[in-house]
């Protein structure tokens, strides 16, 4: 009776461990899936569930190397080399002017520059011509 619970018990956490461990590989993963992004399951993503994607894909944090919580222009100019932006692009994110974009004028900005043909939508290739960004 004992052996049979210890064996269960040891079954448990092995299956625990091995879906955590799943899980961690899914979440690094630099291969992010249109599909897992567009949460209604519509073809396209909407501007919240960009946010969601991005901030769960810790796109943020990358850029803002010394994690305090804003990206500075040289932040951003060490992060956006290669991204085709015009040399206005942190000024105009940079809503507030105050200097640093905060997650959500990163995220707005990103958003309306991944969203090519205006329709405040992203469609699967607009995606995976924004997500190039972060290879
Ligand atoms: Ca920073
Ligand atoms: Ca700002
Ligand atoms: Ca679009």
């Amino acid at each position: 009776m004992k052996r049979t619970l210890f064996t269960t018990l040891g079954l448990s956490i092995l299956l625990a461990t091995g879906c955590a461990s799943t899980q961690y590989a899914e979440d690094t993963s630099a291969d992010v899936g249109f599909a897992d992004w567009d949460a209604d399951r519509n073809g396209m993503i909407a501007d919240a569930e960009f946010r969601a994607g991005f901030t769960q894909n810790g796109w943020f944090n990358e850029l803002d190397r010394d994690r305090d919580g804003r990206v500075t222009n040289e932040e951003f100019g060490m992060a956006s080399t290669g991204w085709g932006l015009d040399g206005n692009a942190f000024a105009t994110w940079d809503t507030n002017r105050d200097g640093v974009l905060d997650d959500g004028e990163f995220g707005t900005g990103a958003f309306s520059t991944w969203d090519r043909n205006r329709d405040s939508m992203l469609d699967d290739s607009e995606f995976a011509a924004g997500e190039g960004w972060f290879d």
